[in-house]
């Protein structure tokens, strides 16, 4: 019996401390706790969103094949959140790590802990560039639409830039 094999899409973003390391090392805990990283995007610097006064995020993108369901996923991504130092003070503002389901399959769910999709990916222009690198053409299951689509309709005009090594 093989067990079932879920794709989720994950948003990872840094703005405090050495970013880029914290962006490495949650990819590292990913693939040693939650299942294979298939895809990765670019790392982009954008600009932050909800709270202005706070210092530029990395954000990146990250199709993650995996056999746990969304809360144990989400459960997994608290601990390694925690484990990389991230301390919860006000919402929107600067942390170390911020790991986010962005799609679980086509699932569609609502509760305390976890909603999906991640109800903001269509405001948020960081978030719809960094998963249009790698997945264009999915479709967005509430909102029928790709996300493509949903860059192409996104009024966020903040700034999102590819990070050249
Ligand atoms: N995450 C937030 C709030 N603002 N801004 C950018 N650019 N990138 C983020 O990942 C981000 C944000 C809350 O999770
Ligand atoms: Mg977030
Ligand atoms: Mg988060």
């Amino acid at each position: 019996i093989s067990p079932i094999m879920n794709t989720a899409y994950l948003l990872t973003g840094s703005n405090l401390g050495d970013r880029e390391l914290y962006l490495e090392q949650a990819t590292l805990y990913l693939s040693q706790n939650c299942g294979r990283i298939v895809q990765q995007s670019a790392i982009y610097e954008t600009a932050p969103w909800g709270i202005l006064e706070q210092p530029n995020y990395l954000n990146q993108a990250i199709a993650l094949e995996t056999t746990l369901n969304p809360e144990e996923l989400m459960s997994s991504l608290l601990q390694i959140e925690a484990i990389l130092g991230r301390i919860r003070t006000v919402k929107y503002g600067q942390r170390t790590i911020d790991l986010d389901i962005l799609f679980f399959n086509q699932v569609i769910m609502n509760s305390q802990l976890l909603k999906l999709p991640h109800p903001a990916i269509q405001d948020r222009r960081f978030a719809l560039v960094a998963l249009a690198e790698i997945a264009p053409n999915l479709i967005h299951p509430i909102l029928n639409k790709s996300i493509n689509n949903l860059l192409l309709a996104c009024t966020d005009e903040s700034n999102v830039q590819k990070k050249i090594n």
